[in-house]
């Protein structure tokens, strides 16, 4: 199995292009649930330890099911399957080049909750035209245990969101310990209180916001926290698109007005949006990936950690 790992503003992308199961030639939809159900343990040995970590998003690179795109892709992480993923399809453009697979320019890339646009720029800069983003709730209250009644929009930006601003924390990268517990406690009060995306979804995804390090360089700094207890390294590019549809819900932002978001690391990436269906919004994010792995996996017979730690 050949694999290529890029990051993305700091946040990794292992992806598999080649050797992997085969999965049929249904939508990506369907062919997560085929991987899920019958090849979890490709998640496991790409993304666990021994050969991965917490903070790894893997990637598999699919035939797209209409041949008129250029790919499809799934992407999953320490504890499942995320439904898409900004920084990976960013990082999934860098590798595809490096593989010398695309030109610059425009191509359609099949994910499980739809087509995303992707254009690759020079520099190792990739744009992702997103799936359509909006706000669903504004201002939900949740009783945090230790933290006392916090307040956040929810949030669709291709993956579900609670985002926050009242939180008192400090957005910086030494404090990343506490933001984790926090986060993770809201996240858990969420569900608690039954406080979800549309149709009942988990809201699995947290993005706490503060100022920038410096007010020339973005606009704002967030904290985000994956399912699974990582943080993202990243500005996230489906946290943004979630940002995105909050600051046009509220008026703060016109379409193709540019805002720039800052991960907890210092990383940015560009966003801005056209209106969408109902009131939703088409968002735009633009980032840097750099490949930095081209390798084979090797799994000995008698290892038995070969498919990595359960989880
Ligand atoms: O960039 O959308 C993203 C993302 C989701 C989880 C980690 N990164």
């Amino acid at each position: 199995m050949r694999v290529i790992d890029s990051h993305t503003g700091g946040e990794p992308t292992r992806l598999v292009v080649a050797g992997g199961p085969k999965l049929g030639y249904g939508s990506m939809a369907e062919r997560l649930q085929v991987l899920r159900r019958e090849h979890d343990w490709l998640r496991r040995s790409l993304v666990n330890e021994p050969r991965g970590s917490d903070v790894m998003v893997g990637a598999l690179l699919c035939e797209p099911e209409d041949p008129a795109n250029t790919a499809g892709v799934i992407f999953f992480n320490n504890v499942g399957y995320l439904r898409m993923c900004g920084h990976g399809t960013i990082g999934l453009m860098a590798s595809l080049a490096w593989l010398g697979k695309v030109e610059p320019g425009e191509h359609r890339i099949e994910t499980p909750v739809g087509l995303v646009r992707a254009t690759l720029h020079d520099n190792h800069r990739v744009s992702v035209n997103n799936v359509e983003s909006y706000r669903a709730r504004e201002a939900v209250s949740v009783a945090v245990p230790g933290h006392g009644t916090v307040h956040g929009d929810v949030a669709w930006g291709g993956n579900w969101f609670f985002l926050v601003a009242d939180h008192g924390q400090d957005i910086e990268a030494h404090n990343t310990e506490a933001l984790t517990a926090y986060a993770g406690a809201l996240r858990i009060a969420l569900c608690e209180a039954g406080i979800t995306g549309d149709d009942g979804a988990e809201i699995d995804h947290i993005e706490l916001f503060g100022p920038p390090s410096n007010a020339d360089e973005a606009d704002s700094r967030s904290f985000v926290l994956c399912p699974g207890n990582a943080y993202d390294r990243s500005p996230c590019g489906t946290g943004t698109s979630a940002k995105l549809a909050c600051l046009q819900a509220s008026g703060k932002l016109e379409p193709g007005q540019v805002w720039r978001q800052q991960s907890v690391i210092g990383s940015v990436f560009e966003g801005s949006f056209e209106p969408g269906s109902e009131g939703r919004i088409r968002p735009t994010i633009t980032g840097t990936a750099y490949v930095n792995g081209d390798f084979q996996l090797v799994m000995e017979a008698d290892d038995p950690f070969r498919h990595g730690l359960p989880g």
